[in-house]
């Protein structure tokens, strides 16, 4: 039994398939390809419009053989629960950010160390080019992943946001900021000077409410979507992360494709690289823009030389195993 994600026309079509051809129907019922996808962000976000679009022209290409379910906001579970279920076949797609991966995969830490892109546009030139697609290989490449990278996203910079305001790594002592699953993550907020709380994101709202945690930090459009800015009214532009997101496939149900139908996949997958990130430049404009109206304190003087030199115990614990790497990351102009 084919355990690839088949529907079948419908016993109709079989039956009218076994007495011949009636208006036109083939014989045989014509199998349809549904890739279930998931994100943890809602209808409209970036993330999740890039891919209901991609399904768009699956279809338009296929005449509708192939199409995207989307399970949009958290429906699924969350990001650790998205790629469990995508690593067993049972979704076929998955958004998410790097952070997690970097957990599975060593050398995709290189993307979650802190202040390692000078900026967005750094970022986005870095995974156009070779690294890019090398990483991609990799977790591609790497049985152990049980995931196939189809393309990458834009996630802007990550921001603190909590009760008050933070301008240098002093404003942040004994203050409890929820950071994404990876030890990185913990590390480099402590060595900010916070203390570092690993959460799933998932569980961060009720979290943020019940004091469990202080704050968090995250994107302009992570922060207003998920109501965090009702809670934690100071949002401080450390951007200290700039984490691109990724796409991708599970390797199990991609084994399972046609040859075409994995290089269509990645055609629309890679023309989806470059529409996301004007659907996020709109959102990140959309979102600042909310927070002002909402009352939010958008900090802007915040000593970002203090927390880049802060976070150096982070590159002398994890830097060294990929050196390489970010020597050619920088080199990136
Ligand atoms: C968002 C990202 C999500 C998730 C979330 C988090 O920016 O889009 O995929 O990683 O951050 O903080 O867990």
């Amino acid at each position: 039994m084919n355990r690839r994600e088949v529907i079948k026309l419908g016993v109709a079509s079989v039956a009218a398939g076994s007495l011949g051809t009636m208006g036109g129907m083939p014989a045989l019922a014509q199998d349809k390809l549904v890739l279930k996808s998931s994100d943890v962000h809602p209808l409209g976000y970036p993330t999740v419009e890039a891919v209901v679009r991609m399904g768009k022209k699956l279809e338009a290409a296929t005449n509708g053989r192939i199409s995207v379910q989307m399970f949009p906001a958290m429906q699924l579970g969350g990001e650790k629960e998205m790629i469990e279920q995508a690593q067993v076949g049972a979704l076929q797609m998955a958004r998410i950010s790097v952070g997690p991966v970097g957990t599975i995969i060593k050398d995709l830490n290189v993307f979650n160390m802190p202040f390692v892109f000078r900026s967005e546009a750094h970022m986005r030139k870095v995974i156009d080019g070779e690294i890019g697609k090398e990483m991609l290989e990799k977790i591609s490449a790497n049985p152990q992943t049980k995931l196939i990278g189809l393309c990458w996203m834009d996630a802007g910079s990550r921001n603190v946001y909590t009760k008050q305001a933070v301008r240098k790594p002093e404003d942040l002592k004994g203050i409890k900021i929820r950071m994404m699953g990876n030890p990185l993550f913990v590390d480099t907020m402590n060595a900010m000077g916070g203390n570092g709380i690993s959460m799933g994101f998932s569980e961060l709202y009720s979290a943020m409410q019940t004091g469990v945690v202080d704050g968090a930090e995250n994107n302009p459009p992570t922060y207003v979507t998920h109501n965090h800015h009702q809670i934690a009214k100071f949002f401080s532009m450390t951007e200290h992360l700039i984490i691109p997101e990724i796409l991708v496939y599970s390797r199990a149900a991609w084994e399972k494709l046609s040859k075409e139908d994995q290089s269509l996949i990645k055609k629309v997958a890679a023309e989806a690289q470059q529409e996301q990130r004007k659907l996020w430049d709109e959102m990140v404009d959309k979102s600042m823009a909310k927070l002002k109206e909402s009352g939010v304190t958008i900090v802007t003087d915040v000593d970002k030389k203090a927390f880049q030199a802060a976070v150096k115990p982070v590159y002398d614990k994890y830097g060294g195993d990929f050196a390489e790497l970010m020597k050619r990351i920088q080199a990136v102009q």
